[in-house]
């Protein structure tokens, strides 16, 4: 049995509150099954798929009733209960409407009073800095509805292609003070509080951040989201509404990372709308039929039908995203699975209540929690239920959108680009491919032809490790069809590249989606190649990379062309505007607009005032006045154990990032103890000489990754030795924090405050990274290697004399690990001092470090830590004597951000949209 379609009612009141414009063919078949378009039978279908498109029904009703032509009246009457003969009655809404959106002193005030009192139940006289934030929040959620709802119609209306993309993790951190600054109401909600009685400000500290996501690539997507909607484009994100986003981190006993449950939702979240009428049914387990004509399995024409065993229900909760300075505001539509609506009664009286209770809770688990693993696949069963459930809802809703076009199937690549954030969703390219066959009667090569110009795939990391793989036999058991079709789609895949490359079989065990071994595995990336138009990487040397070696038969095969890079980018408003109000404000002062932070590369102006003295100075003081405000922080929040505040002279030295191997912070913290020794047996005279300095950390480690939890212990070891040092005069000079339970809201803090930053992979290992970008945009320097964005962030800041590199280059990397796998070269005896330090118990117990470490001297160095250790530390006295002329520091600093235009997460979305969407910005009407 198919899924079963929405019933009549449910498609009527889905209607009514689809606030998409509400533009719903009234034909009787689409209100049946609003998934349903030209599928009565294959040939039917056959001739819609060339068909143009009936006359628009609807706007012809629409313009019968209104006096002002469709835009004012979006709404289709036969599905809606207000009775609009009248027009008196449409235009007391209108006026009404009207009067809701006002954002002048009164309005803002009226409406905080009435969320105090009605929403919160709560008076002047009991009303706390989280209840005054509740309020707020939900008045400025109702300034952002209406712009949404605009939004959509527009959207409706206009009929652009839309790009739909597709995120597992979406890390949005805190929402009110960036929607209010996007959509220009800080201030009338700062002077309407303030009249109230109220500092506005200071609630933005009441709200909890919106963690659902690992790292760089649940930020990317947030950044993008943010973009999207300035620049007008018409896209919707889609992600999943996990009840528990990333882990809260503790440090135990002052060196071990414990986990505790983000139970986020834990009060009414204010920036979401539940939509309890979206919900399709998304099914699992089960068994595969031939279809009528029993053509199941046969090459050509291998339409099925599935009937899963187990349904679930997926329901909206649209996250709305305002544009800056825009009246656009995008939507983020986040799955959360519930049981199917339907309560069993039999079981009930069979006596197997409990059981069925059981059963429904097992439903909501889907999307209960984030898998806490950053560049490194779960491979739990959970979590590919996850990414179906997310795939199966989100293409219902898709084709439910482009079915209300009336258009044949070949126009959806026209109205339908899908962008696959890593492979977590890549699922939807079978999912669509077993609609379009096996639900609508289309000829295998038809649908594949349009699935493949449907899709594109950014693929956001090389290691081998983090390179998605299901076993097929959990496959089979899960999602029998879809297994059955990714073999059909091997199997013509492999068949095209045998025609290429006849008889090299090597070339097609290479090729094959199917991975054959002790177990068979599915390889996600390869589907997701194989699956897409495009694929892109994420900087210029990652896609170098992802071109010539991970993909390359792939290159090969396709041509050169189908594998495209493009940087990543952040958006200027969070990163800088909210993140740094202080540098914002100088910047603008400076530039005499704020142009720049809707043209990031009007910034290259402040290459001009890069010695101006007055500038340094005041861009100076900035960077005082953000780092006095860390020190603050980790005073009063962060476990201190009485070692006194931090110094805020000194040089702040950030590696701030999710705990990997591949990032190094293992070096980083074997740097510190170098640097500990040397300070340690330095004379008073050399201690002169040296620039002191705070090491600050902070990154979770995945619950199960052992090595990044042993290096969290060792980075608070040294810590805790290091600031308990009887030697009052070395405190001075050397200090280490740990700030636990990294956030984006900590990195907000953290990130304006630092003078240099650690972006230390292997080269060739770290796909771009993002919070490189973010440091270098609020003036801190980068210490790093030539990987990811630190190579293009080094151009565009003018070259490497304006940061600090150090370290092997990507293309030496494979024959160094040669090296030091049969080679075993000379260990520096600096390194090797370090080692000994750790082993002989200087930093407590050496036990659980002994083996980390002993695998970097003998065969165990993957991240090639004891060969780029010895320039590292040399890179650091560069960073240091650098430091010491501060007027050259400061011009760097200035030059540095002056060089960040192109980093701009707008500048990313418009080359996705040129180079892979083919889409255009879409923005809304002027306000009349
Ligand atoms: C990460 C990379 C980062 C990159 C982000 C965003 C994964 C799989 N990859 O270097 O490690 O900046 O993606 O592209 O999380």
């Amino acid at each position: 049995m198919v899924p079963p379609p929405p019933s009549a009612n449910t498609a009527v009141n889905y209607a009514k509150n689809e606030f998409e414009g509400n533009i719903m063919s009234s034909t009787e078949g689409d209100l049946k099954d609003d998934r349903m378009v030209f599928h009565d039978s294959h040939d039917t279908f056959l001739a819609g798929y060339n068909k143009s498109p009936p006359p628009g029904l609807l706007l012809r009703k629409i313009e019968k009733l209104s006096p002002r032509g469709p835009e004012d009246l979006p709404l289709d009457q036969s599905i809606t209960e207000v009775d609009l003969s009248n027009i008196a009655t449409l235009e007391l809404w209108n006026k009404i409407r009207k009067d809701c959106e006002s954002v002048d002193t009164s309005s803002i005030q009226r409406s905080f009073v009435n969320h105090v009192y009605s929403t919160l139940a709560r008076t002047p006289y009991n009303l706390d800095e989280f209840g005054a934030y509740q309020a707020a929040a939900h008045s400025v959620r109702d300034q952002l509805i209406h712009k949404w709802i605009s939004t959509q119609q527009h959207f409706t209306r206009s009929n652009p292609k839309r790009v739909y993309y597709l995120s597992l993790e979406f890390l949005m951190g805190r929402t009110m003070q960036n929607c209010v600054i996007n959509m220009d109401m800080e201030e009338a909600y700062s002077k309407a509080l303030r009249e109230m009685g109220l500092a506005f400000e200071t609630l933005y500290d009441q709200e909890t951040d919106a963690a659902l996501g690992n790292g760089g690539l649940g930020r990317l997507a947030a950044c993008y989201m943010d973009s999207l909607a300035t620049l007008d484009y018409p896209a919707l994100g889609y992600g999943l509404r996990y009840t528990y986003g990333i882990f809260e981190q503790r440090i135990r006993n002052g060196e071990d990372q414990v986990e505790y449950p983000d139970y986020w939702l834990r009060f009414t979240n204010p920036w979401e709308v539940a939509r309890v009428d979206v919900a399709y049914p998304v099914g699992f387990y089960g068994s595969v039929h031939n279809d009528s004509a029993g053509r199941a399995g046969q090459p050509g024409q291998p339409a099925a039908r599935w009937e899963p065993a187990e349904f679930v229900q997926a329901v909206a909760y649209d996250v709305p995203i305002p544009g800056y300075d825009t009246d656009t505001v995008l939507n983020i539509r986040l799955w959360s699975s519930k049981p199917q609506r339907q309560f069993d009664l039999s079981s009930f009286n069979d006596g197997e209540y409990e059981k069925s209770v059981a059963e429904k809770q097992r439903a909501e688990n889907i999307t209960s929690v984030l898998y806490p693993n950053d560049n490194t696949p779960a491979g739990k069963e959970l979590r590919l239920k996850q990414q179906y459930f997310f795939v199966c809802a989100t293409l219902q809703d898709i084709l439910r959108r482009f079915s209300k076009l009336n258009l044949p199937w070949s126009e959806l690549p026209n109205k339908v680009g899908i962008q696959l954030n890593d492979t977590h969703p890549s699922l939807g390219i079978v999912e669509l491919q077993r609609v379009l066959v096996d639900e609508h009667g289309l000829e295998w090569d038809i649908a594949w032809a349009l699935v493949q110009r449907v899709y594109a795939y950014t693929n956001h990391t090389v290691l081998p490790e983090a390179l998605e793989c299901w076993p097929v036999s959990l496959m089979e058991r899960l999602l029998p069809r879809h297994m059955r079709i990714i073999f059909d789609i091997n199997l013509y895949f492999l068949r095209s590249v045998e025609q290429r490359f006849p008889g090299d079989y090597e070339r097609l065990r290479r090729m094959s989606i199917i991975e054959e071994g002790h177990q068979q595995m599915v390889r996600m990336a390869y589907l997701a190649v194989v699956g897409s138009h495009t694929v892109n990487g994420v900087a210029r040397i990652h896609s170098d990379l992802v071109r010539s070696k991970l993909f390359r038969d792939f290159a090969e095969f396709y041509g050169d062309d189908k594998f495209v890079n493009i940087t990543n980018g952040i958006t200027p408003r969070r990163w800088l505007h909210v993140a740094n109000p202080q540098l914002s404000a100088l910047i603008t002062k400076r530039l005499g607009s704020n142009r720049w932070l809707k043209d990031l590369t009007e910034l290259s102006r402040l290459k001009a005032f890069a010695d101006d003295e007055d500038f340094q100075q005041e861009w100076r003081q900035v960077k005082r006045t953000r780092k006095e405000s860390l020190a603050e922080y980790i005073q009063k929040h962060v476990d201190t154990a009485g070692e006194g505040p931090v110094n805020s002279e000194a040089l702040f030295d950030v590696q701030v990032k999710r705990i990997h191997e591949y990032k190094r912070q293992l070096m980083n913290i074997l740097g510190v103890v170098h640097r500990y020794l040397r300070i340690k047996e330095a004379s008073a005279e050399e201690r002169r000489d040296i620039v002191p300095r705070v090491f600050i950390f902070g990154g979770k480690a995945a619950p199960g990754y052992h090595t990044a939890k042993l290096i969290i212990k060792l980075i608070n070891r040294v810590k805790n030795v290091i600031n308990a040092d009887p030697d009052a005069e070395l405190r001075k000079l050397i200090r280490v924090v740990y700030i636990p339970n990294y956030s984006v809201t900590l990195a907000e803090r953290i990130i304006p405050a630092s003078d240099i930053s650690e972006h230390i992979s292997t080269a060739g290992t770290e796909a771009s990274g993002t919070s490189n970008m973010k440091f270098v945009l609020n003036g801190g320097l980068l210490i790093g290697t030539r990987d990811g964005a630190n190579v293009e962030i080094a151009e565009h800041i003018g070259g490497w004399d304006l940061a600090f590199e150090f370290g092997a280059k990507a293309e030496e990397v494979d024959d160094l690990r040669n090296k030091v796998r049969y080679l075993r070269p000379e260990i520096h005896p600096a390194f090797r001092r370090v080692v000994e330090a750790i082993k002989s118990g200087q930093f407590g117990d050496s036990s659980p470090f002994v083996n980390m470490l002993d695998r970097l001297v003998s065969d165990g160095d993957y991240y090639l830590i004891t060969v780029d250790f010895p320039s590292y530390p040399e890179a650091q006295e560069r960073v240091d004597a650098a430091y010491k002329d501060q007027k050259k520091w400061t011009r760097m600093s200035i030059e540095n951000c002056a060089g960040m235009g192109f980093f701009s997460a707008d500048r990313s979305v418009q080359d996705y949209a040129k180079k892979i969407w083919g889409i255009n910005p879409c923005p809304p009407p002027p306000s009349k």
